[in-house]
């Protein structure tokens, strides 16, 4: 029984949890969160997660005050005291290092202002080392984008995709991860006719309606796509008026993928050729299709080589830059795309323009009054692995990294030996144990602000109560950390203020106002006179140099870890009733009452082959870490693949996890680690 005892209002906000953007607002008697006829859930409808998203408001183990390390354990310090400790640890370390010797770590869970200001604050003490978990999120498929397109983001709106005639769904789970775009969107446009193509090693919940389900070996992608693409291309599917107007010439490239030999990519990425085929088929002479992709494309060290295999499916077929046709990639958290678009990354500025050019940062200096370096920053594994070794402080902002960053003893080791740590969150997380002083901030339902869902609506979060005893709003601390450490001005008297100077600090917001936002939504980019925002990107041309695009060549890459002598394969993921490190949801009754622990889903060959039975209690190791599980035997899952979350730090998944790192993205490879089960 909750005995909350703050003020209450029944005022509308957004969910704090993933990336579909769904209106919450609270009962004031029941305190229960449920949902309003928001601009994504139009008919109040939530998930499991949105229903217990008030207990983390008020779960007893909130921060209320700062704390500071004193010997094993933490004590209370004033906020002046706190402030005084990181302003004079952060500036001696600037002097003794200079500012590269400073890492942040921005928030996808947290607004769009709490965000830009983190990253004006990194960049105007001399520093691009800022990034977010987009990193380990959607960066691989976000750079093959822009690097083909010129835009990483989803290329059609929730409201379109519901007419496409087919839905290819690459390495994503959307019936568990993004659980109301797949039930009132996706499955009411299923039920009159769209047809599903699931590529996944797993038959999960999404599978259920797939006619076509391509049971892929985690980390042989790129084979399966190219056989699909040699498909297409072999049978005459590839639309050639397309490829004329819109391409760079493609005669390579189609030369190419007709000597592809299909059944042998096919069989190399463990799938029958005949479904590969007839999926091909399916998805080519389409109308409409459209492709949702997730992180079982982009979490291995070869991400941006997947997407890139990928992306030649659209551009072949010419499914792009039309409603309910295109490629859209389902992001994370309620405010992963806003935190990229804020720039919150360590080689991008606000707008997606690049640290490296000069025209960018004048823009930027436009705005600001001093001009961003230039130096690409470390990006997130990169950042912990260099903890006391380049980075000697850093400010750790909304992420939990001691349990969702791979090879965790590593990172929980750096974490150890990093000079002075800050960490502004809600809980004493399991990163918190090893900062120096933990700041106390705000949840979701104690913040103004906006985000930006995975359909690039930006929408307004509203405070429905305040802060529990001295912990406050998290822009507020922001903003005076920003006035401790900067010699330049990061005084805001508002929320709006901050909004209006994004607004012109980053194109894709210019002409929204926080006002229209109240309870409504504004799609990015704004066009003149469309208040509403653009639905389909890329019509008429790429926002490339020359507004085309290009088929690339892509070689399968094989995964970082050689599988030993009767070793599987380990793939990690989500369930619906757990968000991320678990922080938050394991916190809550409801939730946990739904699944309390986490398992290994394991198949009944490799589990008779090791005399595992379902239930039992099996070990999983490997060079890296080990960990102790109940095992879940499942047909659900391939033979020679193991699966568990990360939703858990015990079993902490992550010490078996590698940190390998793709080259171009820098994202780690989470869904392939060779691994021992007995
Ligand atoms: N319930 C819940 N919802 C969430 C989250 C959560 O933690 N819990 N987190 C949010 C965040 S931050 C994100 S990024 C999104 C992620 O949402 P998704 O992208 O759906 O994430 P995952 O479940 O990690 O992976 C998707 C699928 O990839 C498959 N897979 C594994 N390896 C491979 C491979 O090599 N190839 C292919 N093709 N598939 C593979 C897995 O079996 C899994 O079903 O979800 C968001 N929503
Ligand atoms: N093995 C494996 N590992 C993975 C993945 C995987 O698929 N497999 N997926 C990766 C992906 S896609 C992601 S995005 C990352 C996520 O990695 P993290 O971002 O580290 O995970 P979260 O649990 O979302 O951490 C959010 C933290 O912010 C705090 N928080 C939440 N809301 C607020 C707020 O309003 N204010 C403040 N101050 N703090 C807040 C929470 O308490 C929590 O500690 O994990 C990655 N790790
Ligand atoms: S689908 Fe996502 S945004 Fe909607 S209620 Fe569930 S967790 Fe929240
Ligand atoms: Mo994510």
């Amino acid at each position: 029984m909750s005995n909350f005892d703050r003020p209450l209002t029944e005022t509308t906000s957004i969910c704090p949890y993933c990336g579909v953007g769904c209106g919450l607002t609270v009962n004031k008697e029941t305190h229960k969160a449920g949902g309003w006829k928001a601009p994504v859930n139009k008919r109040g409808e939530i998930c499991p997660k949105g229903a217990a998203a008030f207990e983390m408001v008020t779960d007893e183990g909130r921060l209320t005050t700062p704390l500071a390390k004193d010997g094993d354990s933490f004590v209370p310090i004033s906020w002046d005291d706190a402030f005084d400790r990181i302003e004079s640890e952060f500036s001696a370390i600037f002097n003794e290092h200079g500012p590269t010797a400073l890492s942040f770590f921005a928030s996808s869970n947290c607004s769009n202002e709490e965000n830009y200001v983190l990253g004006k604050l990194a960049r105007s003490l001399g520093t691009n080392n800022i990034d977010n978990c987009a990193r380990l999120c959607h960066s691989a498929t976000v750079a093959a984008m822009r690097d083909r397109f010129g835009t990483g983001a989803m290329t059609n709106s929730l409201e379109d995709l519901t007419e496409s005639d087919v839905y290819l769904i690459v390495g994503a789970n959307p019936a568990v991860n993004h659980p109301i775009i797949f039930r009132s969107y996706l499955l009411p446009a299923i039920r009159k006719g769209t047809k599903v193509i699931h590529i996944d090693p797993r038959e999960t919940d999404t599978t259920r309606p797939a006619t076509h389900h391509l049971p892929v070996k985690p980390g042989y992608d790129i084979p399966l796509l190219t056989a699909i693409a040699a498909t297409i291309v072999q049978e005459g599917l590839h639309d050639t008026s397309f490829i004329d107007a819109r391409l760079h010439n493609v005669d390579d490239e189609l030369a190419w993928l007709r000597a592809v030999d299909i059944d042998e990519h096919a069989s190399l990425a463990g799938v029958d050729p005949e479904p590969v085929r007839s999926a091909a088929r399916l998805y080519a002479r389409a109308d409409r299709a459209a492709i949702f992709t997730g992180m079982g494309m982009s979490q291995h060290h070869c991400g941006t080589a997947n997407v890139h295999a990928l992306l030649n499916l659209p551009l072949l077929t010419g499914h792009i830059g039309k409603p309910g046709t295109g490629i859209n990639p389902l992001r994370g958290q309620n405010n992963v795309q806003g935190a990229s678009d804020m720039g919150t990354l360590p080689d991008t500025l606000p707008g997606y323009g690049s640290v490296a050019s000069e025209a960018d940062r004048d823009r930027l200096e436009a705005v600001w009054g001093f001009e961003p370096p230039t130096e690409p920053g470390l990006t997130e594994v990169e950042a912990t692995h260099a903890f006391g070794d380049t980075v000697h402080g850093a400010y750790i902002f909304g992420e939990n990294p001691a349990v969702t960053e791979p090879n965790a003893s590593v990172v929980r080791e750096r974490l150890d030996s990093i000079d002075f740590l800050v960490v502004h969150d809600l809980f004493e997380t399991e990163t918190a144990a090893y900062a120096d002083i933990i700041l106390p901030g705000s949840a979701w339902a104690e913040r103004e602000g906006t985000v930006t869902n995975t359909d690039r609506q930006v929408q307004r979060m509203h405070a429905l109560t305040e802060p529990p005893g001295d912990a406050k709003p998290d822009l507020e601390i922001l903003c005076e950390l920003a006035e401790r450490l900067s010699a330049h001005s990061f005084r805001y008297d508002s929320t709006e203020e901050v909004f209006t100077e994004i607004t012109e600090a980053v194109p894709q917001y210019s002409g929204m106002s926080y006002d229209k936002l109240a309870t409504g939504s504004q799609r990015w980019p704004i066009a003149h006179g469309d208040a509403a925002g653009t639905a389909v990107l890329l019509r008429e041309q790429f926002q490339t140099t020359d507004g085309k695009a290009s088929i690339r060549h892509v070689e399968h890459v094989p995964p970082a870890d050689e599988l030993g002598e009767g070793q599987l394969v380990l793939t990690t993921g989500r369930v619906i009733e757990h968000f991320n490190s678990g922080a938050l949801t394991r916190r809550s009754g409801i939730l946990t009452k739904m699944r309390a622990s986490d398992e290994l889903q394991i198949n009944p060959v490799d589990a008779a082959a090791r005399t595992i039975k379902d239930g039992d209690t099996v070990t999983v190791s490997n060079d890296r870490g080990s960990v102790t599980v109940t095992a879940s035997v499942t047909p659900a899952i391939q033979e020679g693949t193991v699966f568990m979350t990360f939703h858990f730090a015990d079993p902490l998944v992550n010490t078996l996890t590698g940190d390998e790192l793709d080259p171009v993205a820098k994202i780690p490879e989470y869904k392939h680690s060779a691994v021992t089960v007995s």
